[in-house]
C-alpha cells in the first residue's frame, strides 16, 4: 500500500494472496539479478530508476505465465476488442504491485539492497498516451476488465513521445517532448513474431506489437493492451549508406518512424492531418489484421461467424477507419461479398461518443484519403453510395441525407460512418447521451432508437482510492470488514447510516489533514509553494478548454483578491485554488486562461496583506501521478462547465469518491452524482441545459457583467495594468471572447452569465467548510454513494448489453 510520498504500507492484515517468507526471499534474489542485468552494477549502487527497472522486470517474469494463459483462455471463446487512439496509463510499478498483494515483499526486497520503495515508485514516468478524460477511461476500463475477469484486449499506439511535458515560463505554457520509454520500460514486451504489414499508396511499414500486462486487483487474470510501433520494412538502404547517401539512407526510416513518434500531431496543418490519419489506419488496420488472422487459424477461412466471436468498441470517432478497413479486409483478402461483408461488419462494431459539440466530430478532407489509401477511400464512397440508397428507400428527405452521408462537401465524416455501420452508439453520461438523442445526432435517432443506449463512465477504485488514498483505504478497511470493496464499490453504501458516528468522522477528518499535509509538502518541494493545510482546497484539474471555464474560477479568485483589498479585515474561510491543466499547443486562448491564472497567482500569492486567506497553486506538467496526489487532499471539487457541453467527466467521480464535495452545474455525470448523494451535499449552481437556449436568445453579456456586483472590476482588471500578459494580447482576447458580439464574442459559454451564481455557491461552500464535522459528514456521504461510480459497474454494463461477453472460466 502506497502511503504518499514518505513511507510504503501493505495491508498486513489482509489474507495474503501469495505472501509469506519465500514470496519475499524469492523477490528479493530476482530484483537482484534484474537490477543488475539492467544497471550492471550492484542493486546497492543503482540509482533507483534502475532499480524500479529491474523491481519492474521482475514483476513482468512473474506473471508471465499467468499472462499466457489468460490469453489463451480469452481466445476460446468470444472476446471485446477495445480500440483507442489513447490510453492514459500513468505509472504502472505500484499499480501490478498493488494488484498482485507484493507491496510489502517488494518493500522488503528492495530494502534488502539499501534502497528505499517510495523513491523507486517516484522515480518512474507516467506513460502518458492521452490527453485527458477519455484516454483515462481507456485506463480505467483496461483495470475493471481484468479485474473481472473479462476476455478484453486493448488496441492503440506506441507514441514515443507521450502528451508533452509542460513547463511554466513567465506564466506562459511552453512545451517540451516526453521520451517516456526511452530509459528502458519493463511493462511492454516486444512481439516480433506478431508483427503485420501496413500498407498506404505511398508508403508500407510494419507494425509491430507492444504488449502491455493488465493485472487485476485479486485475479491472476491477466489482460492485454496491444500498442503498435511502425517500422520500416527494411532497416535501412544499404546501397545508399554504402555510397555515403547516409542522409538518404536513413530517411525513409525516419519518414516511417515520424507515423508513432507523437501524440496527437499538430493537425493545424494539412500535413499534420495526413499524420494523424495515417496514425489511425495504421493500427486499425493492424490490430484488424491480427484478428482476423487468429479467428482464420481457429474456424477456418469462411468469416461470416466473426461477428460471433469478436466485438469491437470503437472509442470515439479515432479508430472509426476499422469499418472501412475490415470491409477492405472481408472483401479483397478474403473473397466475401459486399452483403455479407458488410452484415459481419455491421454486427462487429459499437461505437461510443465522447462529445455533445456537433463541430467536435472529427471529418477528414476527401484528398487525404485518395493520398493514402484508394482502396479504403472505394469502400466508403462504395458505402457511401448505398447509404443514399438506403435513405432514399426511408423517405428521408435529400437534404438530410446529404448531411448524414459518410462524403459531403469534399469531407469524410467520421461519426457518420460510425454512426451507420455500429449496432450501438452509446454517450456517456445519462444527460449525454440524451442530447445525443434530441441534439448531436438526432436524425440518426429517430432512425434507429434501438441502437442507442447509455454507459455512464466510471473509474477504477483501484488507482483512484486504494492506491492513492491508502489512509482512506485503510479506514475503509475497517468500516467494511475486509477489502472486498476494492472490487466491489458498492459495499460502502451501507456505510452511509455511519454518518452519525462521532469516532469515524474525526478518523475521516484525520485522514483528509494528513493527505493535505502531504500533498503540501509535495508541492512545496515541487514548485517552491508553501501553504497552508488548514485552508479549503478547492480543485479544477482538467484538460482546459473555454466550456470546461477554469475563467469562471479564475475570475471568483480575482473577484475574492479584491473583496480583501477593499476590506482588509474581511473574514473568509482561508482556501487554497488549486488548477492543474494542459492547453493544447495551438489553442491560443486556452493559453492565455493560462497565463492568465499564473498572473492571479502571482499577484495573490505575493500580497502580504491577504496572507493564507486566499492562495493560487497551477500544478505544473499536470499528469495522472499529480492528480493521484491533489484529489486524496481535495476539499472542493470543481465541476463548472456550462451544462450541456461536458458529456461526462470522470474527475468528478474520483473526487467523490475521496471525500471532495462537488462544486458544480447539473452537466454530465455531475447530474448522476447529485442524484446518489443528495442536494444537500453538493454545491450546484448556473443555468441549466434546458434553460440555456432561451437564456442565450437574448443574453447581453456587458449589461450582465455590469449588472453583477464586482465582476466589471474582475472583467476590466484583464486590461487595465492589474494584470499582464506580457505584451502578448492575450487578455485583451479573453476580454473580447465574453464582450464583444460576433461568432468569437458574445460569451458563449456564458461565464459572465454563471458569475453570480457560482459565487454564491462557492461561498456558500466555503461558509460550510467552518463546520468541520458537519463538512466530514457530508463528505463520507459522497464517499459511500460513489459505488455508481466504480468503471466495475460501467464495464459490467458494456458486457452485458453491448458485448455480450461473459468472465473467462479459469
Ligand atoms: C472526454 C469528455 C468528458 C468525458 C471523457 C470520457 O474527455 O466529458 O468524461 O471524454 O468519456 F469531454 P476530455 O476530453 O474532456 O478529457
Amino acid at each position: 500500500r502506497w502511503a504518499g510520498p514518505t513511507t510504503v504500507e501493505s495491508r498486513a492484515s489482509l489474507p495474503p494472496l501469495i505472501q509469506g517468507e519465500n514470496v519475499t526471499s524469492d523477490l528479493t534474489s530476482s530484483l537482484g539479478s534484474f537490477t543488475r542485468a539492467v544497471a550492471g552494477r550492484s542493486p546497492e549502487s543503482s540509482t533507483p530508476l534502475e532499480v524500479w527497472a529491474g523491481l519492474s522486470a521482475t514483476i513482468v517474469d512473474r506473471i508471465a505465465e499467468d499472462w499466457e494463459q489468460s490469453a489463451l483462455r480469452a481466445s476460446a471463446g468470444r472476446q471485446q476488442h477495445y480500440f483507442s487512439a489513447e490510453f492514459l496509463m500513468g505509472r504502472a510499478l505500484l499499480n501490478n504491485l498493488t494488484n498482485l498483494n507484493l507491496v510489502d515483499d517488494a518493500k522488503k526486497a528492495v530494502e534488502a539492497y539499501g534502497q528505499n520503495l517510495s523513491d523507486v515508485l517516484e522515480a518512474e514516468r507516467d506513460a502518458a498516451l492521452g490527453n485527458g478524460g477519455l484516454g483515462r477511461l481507456a485506463a480505467c476500463f483496461l483495470d475493471s476488465c481484468a479485474t473481472l475477469d473479462l476476455p478484453v484486449t486493448g488496441y492503440g499506439i506506441l507514441y514515443r513521445y507521450g502528451l508533452f511535458k509542460q513547463s511554466f515560463e513567465n506564466g506562459f505554457q511552453h512545451e517540451h517532448p516526453d521520451p517516456w520509454m526511452e530509459e528502458g520500460y519493463p511493462f511492454v514486451v516486444r512481439r516480433e513474431e506478431q508483427s503485420r504489414y501496413v500498407k498506404f499508396d505511398d508508403m508500407d511499414v510494419r507494425a509491430v506489437p507492444y504488449d502491455m500486462p493488465i493485472t487485476g486487483y485479486g485475479t491472476n487474470n491477466v489482460g492485454t493492451l496491444r500498442l503498435w510501433k511502425s517500422e520500416p520494412m527494411e532497416e535501412f538502404d544499404y546501397d545508399a549508406f554504402n555510397s555515403q547517401r547516409f542522409t538518404d539512407a536513413i530517411v525513409e526510416r525516419e519518414r516511417v518512424a515520424d507515423l508513432c513518434r507523437v501524440l496527437y500531431p499538430n493537425d493545424t496543418t494539412y500535413e499534420g492531418k495526413v499524420l494523424r490519419v495515417r496514425q489511425q489506419y495504421f493500427f486499425v488496420s493492424a490490430s484488424l489484421q491480427a484478428m482476423v488472422d487468429a479467428y482464420v487459424e481457429k474456424h477456418g477461412d469462411d468469416l461470416t461467424g466473426f461477428a460471433e466471436y469478436n466485438c469491437i468498441q470503437l472509442n470515439d470517432t479515432h479508430p472509426v477507419l476499422a469499418i472501412p478497413e475490415l470491409m477492405r479486409i472481408l472483401l479483397d483478402d478474403h473473397g466475401m461479398t459486399w452483403e455479407d461483408a458488410w452484415e459481419v461488419t455491421t454486427r462487429t462494431f459499437a461505437y461510443t461518443n465522447h462529445t455533445t459539440l456537433a463541430e467536435a466530430l472529427e471529418t477528414w478532407e476527401y484528398s487525404i484519403f485518395q493520398q493514402l489509401f484508394g482502396r479504403v477511400l472505394e469502400i466508403v464512397a462504395e458505402i457511401d453510395r448505398r447509404f443514399r440508397i438506403d435513405m432514399a428507400q426511408r423517405g428521408i428527405a435529400d437534404h438530410r441525407v446529404d448531411y448524414l452521408a459518410p462524403i459531403s462537401n469534399g469531407r469524410i465524416h467520421m461519426a457518420w460512418i460510425a454512426c451507420y455501420a455500429s449496432f450501438s452508439i452509446n454517450g456517456v453520461a445519462a444527460i449525454h447521451t440524451n442530447i445525443l438523442k434530441k441534439d448531436t445526432l438526432q436524425d440518426w435517432y429517430q432512425i434507429w432508437p434501438e441502437k442507442f443506449n447509455n454507459k455512464t463512465n466510471g473509474v477504477t477504485p483501484r488507482r483512484w482510492l486504494n492506491q492513492c488514498n491508502p489512509r482512506l483505504a485503510r479506514l475503509l478497511d475497517k468500516q467494511v470488514g475486509s477489502d472486498a470493496w476494492v472490487s466491489d464499490l458498492d459495499l460502502l453504501k451501507p456505510l452511509a447510516k455511519k454518518v452519525k458516528g462521532k469516532r469515524l468522522i474525526n478518523e475521516l477528518i484525520k485522514v483528509k489533514k494528513a493527505n493535505k499535509q502531504d500533498f503540501a509538502d509535495w508541492i512545496e518541494k515541487r514548485q517552491g509553494i508553501t501553504i497552508n493545510p488548514d485552508a479549503a482546497f478547492d480543485v479544477q484539474i482538467k484538460r482546459l478548454h473555454e466550456y470546461k471555464r477554469q475563467l469562471l474560477n479564475a475570475f471568483y479568485v480575482l473577484d475574492r483578491y479584491f473583496q480583501i483589498k477593499d476590506d482588509p479585515s474581511l473574514d473568509v474561510t482561508p482556501s487554497v485554488a488549486i488548477f492543474g491543466a494542459k492547453a493544447a499547443p495551438g489553442y491560443f486562448r486556452a493559453k492565455a486562461i493560462i497565463k492568465l491564472i499564473n498572473e492571479i497567482a502571482e499577484l495573490v500569492n505575493n500580497d502580504p496583506e491577504i496572507g493564507d486567506r486566499l492562495k493560487v497553486v497551477f500544478i505544473e506538467n499536470y499528469n495522472v501521478s499529480p492528480a493521484e496526489k491533489v484529489i486524496p487532499a481535495a476539499d472542493i471539487s470543481e465541476q463548472i462547465s456550462t451544462a450541456g457541453k461536458e458529456a461526462s467527466g470522470t474527475g468528478n467521480m474520483k473526487f467523490m469518491m475521496n471525500g471532495a464535495l462537488t462544486l458544480g452545474t447539473l452537466d454530465g455525470a455531475n447530474v448522476e452524482i447529485v442524484d446518489a448523494v443528495g442536494e444537500n451535499n453538493a454545491y450546484i449552481f448556473g443555468a441549466k441545459e434546458e434553460e440555456l437556449p432561451e437564456l442565450m436568445a437574448s443574453y447581453d453579456p456587458y449589461a450582465t457583467m455590469e449588472a453583477t456586483p464586482g465582476l466589471t472590476r474582475v472583467v476590466n482588471a484583464l486590461t487595465d495594468g492589474t494584470l499582464n500578459d506580457g505584451g502578448s494580447g492575450m487578455f485583451a482576447d479573453i476580454r473580447r471572447s465574453l464582450l464583444e458580439s460576433g461568432p468569437d464574442g458574445s460569451d458563449v459559454y456564458y461565464v459572465l452569465g454563471d458569475f453570480a451564481s457560482y459565487r454564491e455557491a462557492r461561498d456558500r461552500a466555503l461558509e460550510d467548510y467552518r463546520d468541520e464535522v458537519e463538512w466530514a459528514r457530508k463528505c463520507w456521504l459522497n464517499i459511500c454513494a460513489s459505488g455508481r461510480f466504480s468503471s466495475d459497474r460501467t464495464i459490467r454494463d458494456y458486457a452485458n448489453e453491448v458485448w455480450h461477453i461473459e468472465p473467462i472460466e479459469k
